[in-house]
């Protein structure tokens, strides 16, 4: 097969992710700086993979000067990380910053600008602070949101000279989603009602959030990280292309649309109405939802989403759940990240970005996650014990390739982020699947190597390409 040259438009971003509680470690943290991930890891440690939780981490907090300077051999333009609301928040009534928290964010941002590392920073991913998930239940209470946007606004105070690009959440639906939609995870609840009003607070936080942002006139942009499942039906009968729209109404369109359009879908409200699951909200938020339309917005995409029709009937004892219009559709001889258990189709890349063009205004965006978390990568070693993680390269370069393909045909995305830029804690996974350019090592007290994929990663940012097989459209 011939190959291309796939280059990097003028500008286009290449960085990587993570976040603040994947990697710091609960060192420099005081009593009450605990976070809702904290709580559900001491709740629940036999649930992580070898009971590795957050309290380690990568000890990003000890060594994130080695990490900055590892960010620079691997060519990163741009790095992605999260404030911890309670160890940057001294008082989340006034919004008063804790010193010596707020001093380590200083170094971590200061400390990538002089590197010449761009900062992108993320005010919340799933960790909101243990005291308000104690005390008010989290983002079910329309207090929380007031506090947020304090706490938003102390952060561009304090950042906003010299970061310039900000982001109100990450994946904003996944903790309601996962512990009270689905009751997967502590406190495993199940009220269909109350995860529809932390979504809607969210939404309404990240309208507040831009707004605040906006009066300020710092001069960068403020946008919002939402994980994309984009849903294919199987089929193009009617029934499953229903699927595939109810699908995307409640777990893309429900964050996208008001982001993008200001707008929360009329469709999923009448649902949620008629099935007596509707979040309380004020007419007047609505108008601020409307005003406070993101500048751009983070795409994180690792799979597609396959959906059908229902085929068994809906039990009407439940509670409504958005499953009642949809269930997965399992397609014969796909490409699968077996670690993961995630389909892999690259070509998502370029659906997505079409769709952004074409339903969204073109509106500005970015991939901000990516990547392919494999186990046991130590068997992947060369003699100089380097891993050899081509598989990754592979990966990366074949969603890249689809990527940039959109980006030929006018999609407006303005770069590319790896989940992860070392290898870091996953939800529950821990360390089990790695996702990192830089490798962590278990066993010799966190030390930091390179992976294949970092050398690979500096290579391209130095070529402004890369060289890539030619791209084939897969099944569908
Ligand atoms: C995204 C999250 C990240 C990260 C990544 C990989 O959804 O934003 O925090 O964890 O997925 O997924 P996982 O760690 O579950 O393998």
């Amino acid at each position: 097969m011939a190959d291309t040259f796939y280059a990097l438009p003028d500008g286009f971003l290449l960085g990587a992710a993570s976040s603040s509680w994947q990697t710091e470690g609960w060192a420099g943290k005081k009593e009450g700086h605990d976070t809702y991930i904290d709580i559900w890891y001491r709740a629940t440690p036999e649930l992580w993979h070898d009971c590795y939780g957050p309290k380690n981490a990568t000890d990003f907090y000890h060594r994130y000067e080695e990490d900055i300077r590892l960010m620079g051999q691997c060519g990163l333009d741009a790095y992605r990380t999260s404030i911890d609301w309670s160890r940057f928040i001294g008082d989340y009534e006034t919004g008063q910053v804790d010193p010596e928290g707020a001093a380590f964010y200083d170094r971590v941002i200061d400390g990538m600008i002089a590197r010449g590392v761009t900062p992108m920073i993320c005010l919340e991913h799933f960790d909101v602070p243990g005291e308000l998930f104690r005390t008010y239940g989290g983002w079910g209470n329309r207090h929380v949101v007031d506090l947020y946007v304090k706490y938003a606004r102390t952060v561009f105070e304090r950042y906003g000279d010299r970061v310039k690009q900000f982001f109100t959440f990450n994946e904003p639906i996944v903790v309601q989603t996962r512990t009270i939609l689905d009751g997967l995870r502590y406190p495993f609840h199940q009220d269909t009602r109350l995860a529809m009003q932390w979504s809607y607070h969210k939404i309404l936080a990240t309208a507040l959030a831009v707004r605040e942002y906006r009066k300020l006139a710092l001069g960068g942009k403020v946008g919002v990280v939402i994980n994309i499942e984009y849903a294919y039906p199987r089929s193009d009968a009617p029934h499953d292309q229903k699927a595939a729209h109810m699908y995307d109404l409640f777990y893309n369109r429900m964050f996208l649309d008001p982001a993008v359009k200001g707008e929360i879908p009329a469709e999923l409200m009448e649902i949620l109405r008629s099935e007596d699951c509707m979040f309380e909200y004020r007419e007047e938020e609505l108008e601020l939802i409307k005003d406070g339309v993101c500048d751009n917005v983070g795409l994180n995409l690792y799979f597609p989403m396959r959906v059908k029709a229902r085929e068994s009937a809906w039990n009407p004892e439940l509670p409504f759940h958005p499953c009642r219009y949809f269930e997965p559709f399992d397609l014969p001889g796909k490409r699968m990240n077996p670690h993961r258990g995630w389909e892999i189709y690259p070509k998502i890349m370029y659906d997505m970005a079409m769709r952004m063009k074409t339903e969204y205004g073109n509106v500005e965006w970015l991939v901000s996650e990516n990547g392919m978390g494999v186990e046991g990568e130590g068997s992947f070693r060369d003699a100089s014990g380097m891993i050899c993680d081509d598989y990754r390269i592979e990966y990366i370069a074949e969603h890249l390739a689809w990527l940039l393909k959109a980006v030929d045909e006018g999609s407006n995305c303005k770069g590319y982020m790896l989940w992860a830029f070392t290898d870091c804690v996953s939800p529950l996974n821990a360390f089990k699947n790695r996702y990192g350019l830089v490798e962590i090592d278990l066993e010799d007290h966190l030390a930091r190597h390179i992976k294949k994929s970092g050398l690979w990663f500096r290579t391209t940012r130095e070529n402004n390409g890369f060289v890539f097989r030619d791209l084939k459209t897969e099944y569908r």
